[in-house]
């Protein structure tokens, strides 16, 4: 592993030592597709060491959940506790609420997220007698394309045992569910060897192919039907329309058997044909170039997982990770990562959900339209769940039904809990940050004023320049999207 320097990798040779000498470890980790992966990585790097852990993935690690980690550490008693993809900017709660639990011995940290700025606080690796923090941020690796949660885990598993190199399926499905490859550059860093670790072992394969969600699972024709990446204008949600446009090119759609086709049943002729002509319709409707040529890509496939199934590629893996958590069944995810057959169904129907409730979103909006400001595009559908408003909103800047020019805010009143709070999500290109955007300050800033004016805690913010959130009352809205406008005119050069 030359990508990991010596720091790193002796803190992962400690943990090793730890792991050896421990006789009751726990596992907690987030519910994304990193965190769900980095917890099955650790699951069977445990199991195969000859423990059976005690495990749970949690939303978040806060001030109100370390009480729910710590009443069932109380329970199980555990010598060592495992933290992946979280627990890094939590390592104060961690050390005052768990640290003294007097039956943990051990408490190591698998994570890739960067600390909070807080001046206070020194720069890490976190020294302490019970808690390892390994990070790649430490050591001089980036935890956004380096490493993630998922990889820390399996660097930690690997330094176990080289017998571990089939995890490193896993690592790169967490890799590719927190976008690590993004930006049309592929994986780099840490990931890429992970990637040749695997392909020496046959558990990875790299091919360059269509880019499109599906191409293992879906019959052709839904094959352009569901797709939103980019999104088909005149395609995409027509499925009398993704007939012709085969029938068009004198494509079966079905086998022999009458099966149906999928991406990966076509010759290289026939798949050559469909992008070409995919290539035309986008040029159509697309400036951008590069929205075109992006229908092709490094494709990474797992060929030891079933054929036609969502665990044969990494990314449609991922998504269905991510289903899982995102419906806050994240254990089913943890279990499909296990092996569970009876978990694999659950999962595909909550990932089936996800995907149509995805593609009807976009529907509505490209029927329906959006409002439009000074400063901003606003989308305020009251059918898409809070869960999804911000994928939609990336999703329709990111095929142009909104333009870009402005930043998008999607409100979403349609919450899990039915309570008075709205959610709202905010994207902005790279360009408008460059200008001086940033959706967190402009998000907290606008909640510190409604909440002032409010004289009470009636709207909350978090998140990043490009994609930020918040949840505000339902009586204030109007007031904090007036003051969102203001505050992204100010900030805008
Ligand atoms: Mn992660």
């Amino acid at each position: 592993m030359d990508s990991i320097p010596d720091s790193m990798k002796e803190a992962l040779n400690k943990a090793v030592e730890i792991i050896k000498t421990s006789k009751k470890p726990m596992a907690i980790s987030h519910i994304d597709a990193d965190g769900i992966t980095a917890m099955a990585i650790v699951v069977f790097l445990l199991e195969r060491a000859g423990h059976s852990p005690t495990w749970q993935n949690i939303h978040q690690l806060n001030s109100d959940t370390i009480f729910e980690v710590r009443d069932l550490a109380r329970e199980h008693k555990p010598d060592l506790m495992i933290f992946s993809d979280l627990g890094t900017g939590q390592i104060q709660l961690i050390k005052e609420y768990l640290e003294n639990e007097p039956y943990i011995r051990h408490i190591i940290i698998l994570d890739h997220h960067l600390p909070p700025k807080n001046p206070s606080l020194t720069k890490g690796p976190f020294k302490s007698n019970k808690i390892l923090e390994i990070n790649p941020s430490n050591h001089d690796l980036s935890g956004s394309y380096d490493v993630s949660g998922a990889g820390v885990s399996f660097l930690l598993a690997y330094s176990l045992s080289t017998e571990n190199a089939d995890l490193s399926e896993l690592a790169i499905v967490g890799a590719s569910g927190d976008l690590q490859a993004y930006y049309g550059k592929g994986f780099v860093g840490v990931n890429e060897e992970i990637i040749k670790i695997g392909e020496y072992s046959g558990f990875i394969r790299v091919d360059k192919d269509l880019t499109f969600f599906g191409i293992n699972t879906r019959p052709l024709p839904q094959l352009l039907e569901y797709a939103t990446d980019p999104y088909l204008p005149g395609i995409t949600g027509d499925r009398d329309a993704c007939y012709k446009f085969y029938n068009d090119l004198s494509i079966p759609l079905k086998d022999d058997l009458d099966r149906w086709r999928i991406w990966m049943d076509l010759c290289q002729e026939e798949k050559q044909q469909i992008i070409q002509a995919l290539v035309s319709h986008i040029l159509q409707f697309y400036e951008n170039p590069r929205i075109a040529s992006g229908i092709v890509g490094n494709i990474i496939t797992l060929p030891r997982r079933p054929e036609r199934t969502e665990m044969r590629s990494a990314k449609e893996f991922s998504t269905l990770l991510n289903a899982c958590g995102r419906n806050r069944r994240a254990d089913v995810g943890v279990k499909i990562c296990l092996g569970d057959v009876d978990a694999l169904r659950e999962g595909i129907t909550l990932l089936q959900q996800h995907r149509a409730n995805l593609a009807s979103a976009l529907r509505r909006l490209e029927t329906d339209g959006y409002d439009e400001t000074e400063s901003m595009y606003i989308v305020n559908d009251p059918e898409t769940p809070d869960t999804i408003i911000g994928i939609i909103i990336g999703m329709a800047q990111g095929s142009r039904i909104i333009p870009v020019d402005k930043p998008v805010i999607g409100v979403s009143t349609n919450t899990s809990d039915d309570g008075p709070r709205v959610k709202i999500s905010g994207r902005a290109k790279k360009s408008l940050v460059k200008r001086g955007l940033n959706l967190k300050e402009v998000f907290s800033t606008a909640s510190t004023l409604v909440n002032e004016s409010a004289e009470e805690k009636v709207a909350e913010a978090g998140g990043h320049p490009m994609a930020a959130g918040a949840f505000v009352h339902e009586d204030y809205l109007d007031e904090f999207l007036e003051l969102v406008s203001v505050e992204i005119r100010r900030t805008v050069k």
